[in-house]
C-alpha cells in the first residue's frame, strides 16, 4: 500500500513538472544590467544647458570669461523641476561644467566657478539647488561634466586628470543619488588654458584613462549610468537631431568605440552582434542651440517636430534626453514650457486607451504549449511575463481579435530584454473586409518600439515576427487610436512659382484660397503642387475628412515669382538656395573685406517699392547682414541707392526684414552688406525677395 502510494505520488509529480516546467529560453547574447534596466524604464528625461555661455550668448565658451558675468536674476530650479515633472519626464541632467570649465558649484579645486560670481554673492551652489528641487518633485538627478576644459591650465597634462576626478568626486558625494554621469566626447582643441591661449590636442583614447574614472563612479555611485559615445552603460545615438536608426540594436562592439570615435554614424544603429549591452540615448535640444540665445526664441521646435523626436527615440528603442536651454533669468523660457506641455498633452491623448486590453490574443506557436508562455501574457500588464515560442521557432505570429471593427493607428511592442534583444524583422497586418492587409514593415524592437500606422478599421491585428536571432520573447503589446495632429499647414513657393502645401498629419485633407479669403471645405482642395506666378495671399487649412475638425489657418503672402531671376557674378549652384522659397536652406559668401554684394537680374522691368531679406536660419550661420545698402538699376550698370540702414535687432531676432522705398522701375537689384552681426567678412542669406507695387 505504502509502495503504491509513493509510486502514484511520484507519477503525479512527474506529471506536474512536465506540464508546468517548460524551461524558459536561455538569454541570447549580452543582456542589460539592473542599472541599465532601471534607466531604460525612465524613457524620457531632461537636459539643462545653463552656464557662462547663457550670459555670453555662445555655444562653446573659450574659458576666458569673467565669472562676474554669471548673474541670473530670477534663477529658480523649482520652476525647472515643476516643468520637467509636469511634462512627464523622470529626471534631469545639468551641465555642472561645460567645455569652458566654469563650474556651477563652488568646487574646492578651482576659482573658475559660481563662488566668484555675483549670483547669491558667491554663496550659490546650483547643483545643490537642483538636487533639492529634484527630491521635492520626485525626479532623478544627473550630472554632465565636460572632460574637455578650456579654462584649466593643466588641460592636456596628467595633472588635469587628477583635477577632473577631484571635481567628479565632489559631484558624486555632495548631492545625493546620481542616476547618470554624462561625459561629452566633443573637443575642439583651442582654449584659454590659464592664459596660454593655444591649441592642445590629446589622444582621446588614452589621455583620460577612462577605466579608472569609471571605477571611481562605480565606487561612489554604483547605480549611476555612465554615458559617453562608447558607453559603457549607454551610448550616444550618433546625431543631435533627435532620432536614432529605425534599426537600433542595444548591443555594441564596445571595445571598438571610444569617446570622439570618428565612425559615429554606426552609433545610430548599434552593432547587431555587438559584444556588450550599450543602449542608445537620444540627446536633442528643444531649440537649435544647446544654450539659450534670444535669437532662437522663434525657433523652438514645433509640436509635429517634437512628436517626431519622441516617436523616433522612445519609439525606436532609445531613451530621450530633451534639452532646455535655460535663459539668463535662470528660467525655462515660456515658449519652451508651452511646447513641452503640448507634447505631453499630445502623447497623453495618443496613448490614452489601450485597445489591446479588450482583444483576444492568440499566437501561432507557444513554447511547450505551456500556459506560462502563452499569448495572453502580451496584454496582462505585467512586464515580467512574456510570450515565447519553442527554441527552434523564429518565425511566428500573434493575432489580436477585437471582436468588432476597431479603428487604430499605433502599435507599441516590447521585447523582454532581460533575455536579450532578438527580433530582426517584423510586420503588422490588419484584417479588413475579409482579408489581411500589410500596414507596416519594421526591423528591430528591443525594449520598446512604437509604430505610427495609417488609421485603419479592422477586426483583427496581426504581428508577424519574420526573423529573429533566437526564439522571440515579447512581453507587451499595446494598440491605440491616436488623434490627428492639427498643426498649421506649411505653404512654400519655389523659384519656378510652384506652390506646395503640406500638413503635419498626412491623413488630413488640405484646402486653400489665393485671394486672401479664409479657406474651408468648400475652397479649392489641394491635390498637389500648383503654379502661381503673380502676387498672391495663399491661405490653407487642414481638415479631418471624417470629423471635420480643423487646423489653424496658415497665410503666406507671395510677391512676383522669381522664375526669371538670375544671380549675377556668382559661380556656385548652391546660391540658388536664396531663391528656393525654403527658409531652412541658405547660401553664404565671404570677402577679403566687406562690403560684399548680392546682385540679381530680375529678367524684366518691375515697379519696385521694397525688398525682404531673411538671414540664414541655421545654427552655424553663414553671416547675418547688419548694415546694408540696397540699389536698383535699369541696365545693370548705373545703380541708384534706394535704401540704406541697419537690420536692427537682427542678431537677437533673425526673422524676415522688410524695407520699403518710393516706387521705382528697375530690372536689376543689389543688396550690399556693409557689416555683419559678428564683425567678420561673411554675408549669408536664406531668402531674398522684392516688394512690387
Ligand atoms: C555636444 C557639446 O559640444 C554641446 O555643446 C552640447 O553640450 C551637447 C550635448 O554635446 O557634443
Amino acid at each position: 500500500m505504502k509502495k503504491f502510494f509513493l509510486g502514484s505520488l511520484m507519477a503525479l509529480m512527474t506529471f506536474f513538472i512536465s506540464c508546468e516546467e517548460t524551461p524558459p529560453p536561455v538569454a541570447y547574447g549580452p543582456v542589460p544590467s539592473g542599472r541599465q534596466m532601471n534607466w531604460q524604464e525612465m524613457e524620457y528625461y531632461a537636459f539643462i544647458h545653463f552656464s557662462m555661455n547663457t550670459f555670453t550668448d555662445i555655444e562653446w565658451g573659450y574659458g576666458d570669461k569673467d565669472p562676474a558675468l554669471f548673474n541670473p536674476t530670477e534663477l529658480d530650479t523649482r520652476q525647472w523641476a515643476k516643468v520637467i515633472k509636469e511634462a512627464g519626464m523622470k529626471g534631469v541632467i545639468l551641465t555642472a561644467k561645460h567645455h569652458d570649465g566654469f563650474s556651477l558649484w563652488p568646487s574646492e579645486y578651482t576659482d573658475y566657478s559660481v563662488k566668484n560670481s555675483p549670483w547669491k554673492n558667491g554663496k550659490g551652489d546650483l547643483l545643490k539647488e537642483l538636487s533639492e528641487a529634484c527630491k521635492e518633485y520626485g525626479l532623478k538627478f544627473g550630472v554632465y561634466l565636460s572632460p574637455w576644459d578650456r579654462n584649466h591650465p593643466d588641460y592636456g597634462k596628467p595633472e588635469y586628470i587628477t583635477y577632473f576626478r577631484n571635481q567628479l568626486k565632489e559631484l558624486l558625494t555632495n548631492y545625493g543619488d546620481v542616476f547618470e554621469v554624462w561625459f561629452d566626447g566633443a573637443n575642439g582643441g583651442s582654449g584659454y588654458y590659464g592664459g596660454a591661449n593655444e591649441n592642445r590636442s590629446v589622444d582621446r583614447k588614452t589621455y583620460y584613462d577612462w577605466e579608472n574614472t569609471y571605477k571611481l563612479v562605480r565606487e561612489l555611485q554604483p547605480n549611476a549610468m555612465l554615458f559617453s559615445d562608447a558607453g559603457p552603460d549607454t551610448r550616444w545615438c550618433g546625431t543631435e537631431e533627435g532620432w536614432v536608426g529605425e534599426t537600433n540594436w542595444s548591443t555594441l562592439n564596445r571595445d571598438e568605440v571610444w569617446p570622439g570615435f570618428p565612425d559615429y554614424h554606426e552609433l545610430r544603429y548599434g552593432h547587431e552582434d555587438g559584444t556588450h549591452w550599450v543602449p542608445a540615448e537620444v540627446d536633442v535640444s528643444i531649440r537649435p542651440g544647446w544654450f539659450y540665445h534670444q535669437s532662437e526664441d522663434h525657433k523652438v521646435r514645433t509640436l509635429p517636430e517634437m512628436l517626431d523626436i519622441y516617436y523616433n527615440s522612445v519609439g525606436r528603442n532609445a531613451t530621450l534626453l530633451l534639452n532646455f536651454p535655460v535663459d539668463p533669468r535662470g528660467l525655462i523660457h515660456e515658449t519652451d514650457v508651452e511646447r513641452v506641455m503640448e507634447l505631453a498633452k499630445s502623447l497623453e491623448a495618443d496613448f490614452k486607451d489601450n485597445l489591446a486590453k479588450k482583444a483576444k490574443v492568440t499566437a501561432s506557436q507557444v513554447r511547450g504549449n505551456a500556459k506560462k508562455y502563452n499569448a495572453d501574457k502580451l496584454t496582462d500588464g505585467n512586464k515580467d511575463t512574456y510570450w515565447v515560442t519553442d527554441d527552434a521557432v523564429t518565425d511566428a505570429t500573434v493575432t489580436l481579435d477585437f471582436g468588432e471593427p476597431t479603428e487604430f493607428n499605433r502599435l507599441l511592442i516590447q521585447e523582454y530584454i532581460p533575455l536579450g534583444q532578438r527580433v530582426q524583422e517584423f510586420s503588422i497586418e490588419a484584417f479588413v473586409d475579409g482579408s489581411w492587409k500589410e500596414l507596416a514593415k519594421a526591423t528591430t524592437i528591443g525594449y520598446k518600439r512604437i509604430l505610427r500606422l495609417p488609421t485603419v478599421k479592422a477586426t483583427q491585428l496581426r504581428v508577424h515576427i519574420k526573423q529573429s536571432k533566437a526564439c522571440p520573447v515579447i512581453s507587451n503589446i499595446e494598440v491605440f487610436r491616436a488623434p490627428k495632429v492639427y498643426a498649421k499647414p506649411d505653404i512654400t513657393r519655389n523659384k519656378q512659382g510652384i506652390v506646395t502645401i503640406a500638413s503635419a498629419d498626412e491623413e488630413l485633407e488640405l484646402f486653400y484660397t489665393t485671394d486672401g479669403t479664409p479657406p474651408d471645405v468648400n475652397s479649392i482642395k489641394y491635390e498637389g503642387p500648383f503654379e502661381l506666378f503673380g502676387k498672391a495671399n495663399v491661405k490653407a487649412i487642414a481638415v479631418d475628412p471624417i470629423t471635420a475638425q480643423k487646423s489653424p489657418i496658415t497665410l503666406e503672402s507671395f510677391d512676383i515669382a522669381r522664375k526669371k531671376w538670375q544671380l549675377l557674378n556668382i559661380d556656385d549652384k548652391n546660391a540658388e538656395r536664396i531663391l528656393d522659397g525654403l527658409e531652412k536652406t541658405s547660401w553664404g559668401q565671404s570677402a577679403e573685406k566687406l562690403p560684399i554684394d548680392l546682385t540679381i537680374d530680375l529678367g524684366e522691368d518691375v515697379k519696385l517699392k521694397g525688398f525682404k531679406y531673411l538671414p540664414d536660419q541655421n545654427r552655424w550661420s553663414s553671416g547675418i547682414v547688419f548694415d546694408y545698402e540696397f540699389y536698383t538699376s535699369t541696365n545693370g550698370k548705373n545703380w541708384k541707392l534706394q535704401n540704406k540702414g541697419e537690420f536692427s535687432n537682427i542678431k537677437n531676432s533673425p526673422i524676415w526684414q522688410t524695407k520699403t522705398f518710393d516706387v521705382v522701375k528697375a530690372r536689376y537689384i543689389k543688396l550690399r552688406a556693409l557689416r555683419n552681426t559678428e564683425g567678420n567678412k561673411k554675408a549669408g542669406y536664406a531668402e531674398l525677395t522684392v516688394i512690387t507695387e
